[in-house]
């Protein structure tokens, strides 16, 4: 009898489960690109040690697909799934997910479009484990990186095994707003469940006009929350941990993210360009790390800070490098804070001619573009 492997593509690498239902997490190999949605069991010709993967061309002779996971595990005494956290920019999808995980998972700004790319956060409690999904905003996506962001909620919401449309009830929908919103719900066939977030900061009129709204296009239940104070925050849980379907754990108990170190690490040093820097500045500028010396006190982490044009190095660095000494400063407190490690932080600002446009740069720097870009050139 073989093992079961577990490939998903959220998953970017084979989970192991023994007979016994334990996950062994494989090496480094990333998983081929599986067709449906959400996980899927696979079974191997013979028994695998835990520490061998086979290499991703492999699989196909390899691996041999049983069943569905849902299938496989009906009889599991645990419920597992991915919950898809989706929504307008700046609705408060990110607020939300940290104030699930309890950590300062997901960056968080005032202004709109702060998350770029998927953050996942895994609350394992009891008997069931809760994968969630922060995306980025539901957008209208003007240029290549905002074409991969907008890509990344979409294959969100393919892959959710439950849906979690957060909308910011303190401002009355747009047609903008519901017409995105409508676009990308098309997307998925999961059950849906909608968040009025805000509501610490709504009059009624506009949280009536979104219910309206919602009893008239969606099928769901709707929760009054505020993400940011977290009032009703406990009976939402709640809702989404009943709508999970049975299946076994897919990542250790006590893990809460799937992304490395250096990603949180970047990722806090752009939520603190978007605190400081103002007009494009933000939303031109993505960090990288480039080293990371844990074997040394302080960790060193040096991060190159790219930029589209030399002006915008200009104004990144500031006059005699104050603006970067600030955003030094302000951003290894951060990330001191959450690595609960003294850190010497290297920011490079380097300029990447419009990298936003650019598909080989986007690539390099981390970006999935969706399929059909893939063979176009920019
Ligand atoms: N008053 C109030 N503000 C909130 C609430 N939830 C989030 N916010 C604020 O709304 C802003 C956006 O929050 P985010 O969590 O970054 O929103 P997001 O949906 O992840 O935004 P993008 O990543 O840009 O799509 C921040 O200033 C939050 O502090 C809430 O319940 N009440
Ligand atoms: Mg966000």
């Amino acid at each position: 009898m073989g093992e079961y492997v577990v490939a998903s593509f959220h998953v970017k690498r084979p989970v192991w489960i023994s007979q016994a239902g334990r996950f062994f997490l494989s090496a480094a190999d990333p998983v081929l690109e599986l067709p449906g949605r959400g996980a899927q069991l696979w079974r191997s010709r013979e028994t695998l040690p835990p520490s061998r993967s086979p290499s991703p061309r492999s699989w196909h002779t390899e691996l041999t697909p049983v069943t569905t996971l849902s299938e496989a595990a009906a009889d599991s005494t645990t419920k597992a799934g991915y919950v898809a956290l989706v929504g307008r920019p700046n609705a408060g999808k990110s607020t939300l997910l940290n104030r699930f995980i309890g950590e300062h998972l997901s960056i968080v700004t005032s202004k709109a479009q702060t998350t770029w790319q998927r953050v996942t956060g895994i609350l394992t409690a009891g008997s069931e484990q809760l994968i969630f999904l922060d995306t980025p905003g539901l957008l209208e996506a003007r240029n290549l990186l905002e074409r991969a962001m907008l890509g990344a909620a979409l294959e969100a919401l393919v892959e959710a095994d439950v849906v979690l449309l957060v909308v910011d009830v303190a401002h009355s929908p747009s047609r903008r707003d519901v017409e995105r919103i409508l676009w990308a719900l098309a997307e998925t066939e999961a059950p849906l469940h909608v968040a009025l977030n805000k509501i610490d900061a709504a009059g009624e009129a506009s949280i009536e006009a979104w219910k309206l709204w919602i009893d008239q296009h969606l099928t769901g239940p709707t929760y009054r929350i505020s993400a940011a104070k977290g009032s009703g925050t406990d009976a939402l849980l709640e809702a989404i941990r009943a709508a999970l379907p049975p299946g076994p754990f897919l990542y250790p108990e006590d893990e809460i993210a799937s992304d490395p170190v250096r990603f949180f690490v970047a990722e806090l040093v752009r939520e603190t360009i978007f605190e400081k820097y103002h007009q494009e500045i933000p939303y031109s500028v993505f960090c990288h790390v480039e080293e990371y010396r844990e074997d040394q006190d302080p960790v060193y982490i040096h991060v190159d800070v790219y930029v589209e044009r030399k002006s915008q190095k200009v104004i990144v660095v500031g006059k005699r490098g104050a603006a970067i000494r600030e955003l030094g400063s302000a951003s290894r407190v951060k990330i001191e804070h959450f690595l609960g490690k003294r850190v010497y932080l290297d920011l490079w600002v380097k300029p990447l001619k419009s990298w936003r446009k650019n598909r080989a740069h986007l690539g390099r720097l981390g970006f999935r573009l969706p399929a059909e870009d893939e063979s176009t050139t920019s």
